[in-house]
């Protein structure tokens, strides 16, 4: 299915005035609107290719049909997203349950949706049909050589497609770890790793990057090999200058304070990417901001302060995905509420008094310091963001957008309700 522009224009002429009016409150509220409004324009969140069909728990999967039956539909699905919210211009992919049999072609279909090719993403933690080995006692850490080997091989085949796609950045998340307690030498998984991360990192372009994603615990319930941002840190930074620490906001354990971790990683040079989701317990692979956005305020102002610090181009100098599962919901809408959930808080966080913010922390001044935060997240930034879809040629309401043309049912109607896209 494809959306006219006309249709879009036509939602957005219903709704004009009343967004004109809460636009110029805001803007004249504060005092940066229209450099904000060029941020969020240049701001793109890529899409996650497993993403777009309906996730599941070990407890079963209720699937909600007209879900993407090949990687040309996913595509077809972002450039939906695109054309509403025009922030979700990227989208990243997962081999192999994504593979660009046509890179070509790929691309090409990718290019006519306004789409780029973010982060290749490679899959070491299930058994494929074709693999000789299996990875039931890990990929990268295994204590078999040839198991290792076919780890490498897969990865660098994934960086393989990536080229052909343009895209510019390589992902590894590892399930590797142990279930109990005597399973693994810790010394030796952490050197068995690295040595393998070390032959994926030699076949990378120059101007690629490899983002080391960490994660607290699961499948592996005793210990992971990439368990947290020190141990991602560690690897990161024994295997070059190309290597980053990816940030995952469900992988930590509880109360974890993601934004400190943020903060350091930027100041090291070494954070690299993002995978925005939200949680309540473990990783819950959540809407954006359902739960917790003061703390995704926290971790943008972060983001905002440390890359400012460092003259970073927010838009194109980190790695900015989703990573979600949507179990209760329409993928397409959940994606739709996550990116705009991400723009509005990137937009709160660039509402911060950051010179008033440095003077009481050097005053030790703890109450205007809180009071700058949280007057910056309790502000309605919602007309911005709006505005900057407007100016873009996107839909002032893409939820309102894609329920009033019924994309779900169009979509079932072309691809019938009981489809099954690939992914988690
Ligand atoms: C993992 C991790 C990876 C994602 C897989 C599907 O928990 O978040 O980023 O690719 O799930
Ligand atoms: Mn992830
Ligand atoms: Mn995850």
């Amino acid at each position: 299915m494809k959306l006219d522009q006309y249709k879009v224009d036509t939602c957005n002429q219903s709704s004009l005035k009343n967004h004109q009016r809460k636009f110029d409150f805001i803007a004249a509220e504060i005092n940066n609107a229209e450099s904000i409004l060029q941020k969020l324009i240049d701001f793109q969140v890529a899409i996650p290719s497993w993403a777009l069909g309906t996730g599941g728990t070990r407890f079963g999967r209720f699937g909600g049909g007209g879900e993407p039956r090949n990687l040309e539909e996913k595509i077809e699905d972002i450039g939906l997203l695109h054309a509403l919210n025009k922030s979700s211009g990227a989208i990243s992919l997962h081999i192999p349950w994504d593979i660009p049999e046509n890179a070509a072609h790929i691309k090409a279909l990718a290019a006519q949706h306004g789409l780029k090719f973010d982060a290749m993403n490679s899959n070491t933690f299930q058994d494929q049909p074709d693999r000789q080995y299996t990875y039931k006692f890990g990929s990268m850490q295994n204590v078999n050589k040839a198991i290792r080997k076919q780890a490498i091989e897969h990865n660098i085949e994934v960086i393989k497609y990536g080229i052909e796609l343009g895209s510019k950045s390589l992902t590894v998340w590892l399930s590797d770890g142990s279930c109990f307690p005597g399973q693994l030498n810790f010394r030796k998984a952490f050197q068995n790793t690295l040595e393998s991360l070390r032959e994926v990192y030699a076949a990378l372009p120059d101007n690629w990057k490899m983002f080391v994603e960490y994660k607290a615990f699961e499948p592996n319930f005793y210990s992971t090999t990439v368990g947290d941002w020190g141990q991602s840190l560690l690897y990161a930074t024994k295997l070059g200058n190309k290597a980053y620490t990816l940030v995952d906001l469900g992988h930590h354990l509880p109360n974890a304070n993601i934004e400190q971790i943020v903060a350091l990683l930027l100041m090291e040079g070494k954070l690299g990417g993002f995978h925005f989701n939200d949680s309540k317990y473990g990783d819950d692979d959540l809407t954006v901001g359902s739960i917790k956005p003061y703390q995704l305020f926290l971790i943008f102002n972060e983001l905002v302060e440390g890359m400012d610090a460092k003259g970073m181009n927010h838009a194109s100098d980190l790695g900015w995905m989703i990573d979600a599962s949507h179990n209760v919901k329409d993928p397409l809408e959940d994606l739709l509420q996550s990116v705009e959930a991400i723009m509005i808080t990137y937009a709160q966080a660039l509402l911060v008094d950051r010179k008033k913010l440095n003077e009481a922390q050097n005053n030790n001044d703890v109450v205007t310091a809180q009071e700058i935060l949280q007057n910056a997240f309790r502000t309605d930034v919602r007309a911005l963001a709006a505005e900057a879809r407007l100016r873009s040629g996107g839909a002032l309401n893409p939820l309102a957008v894609y329920r009033s043309e019924k994309v779900r049912d169009n979509l079932i109607k072309e691809r019938g309700s009981k489809t099954v896209a690939t992914g988690l």
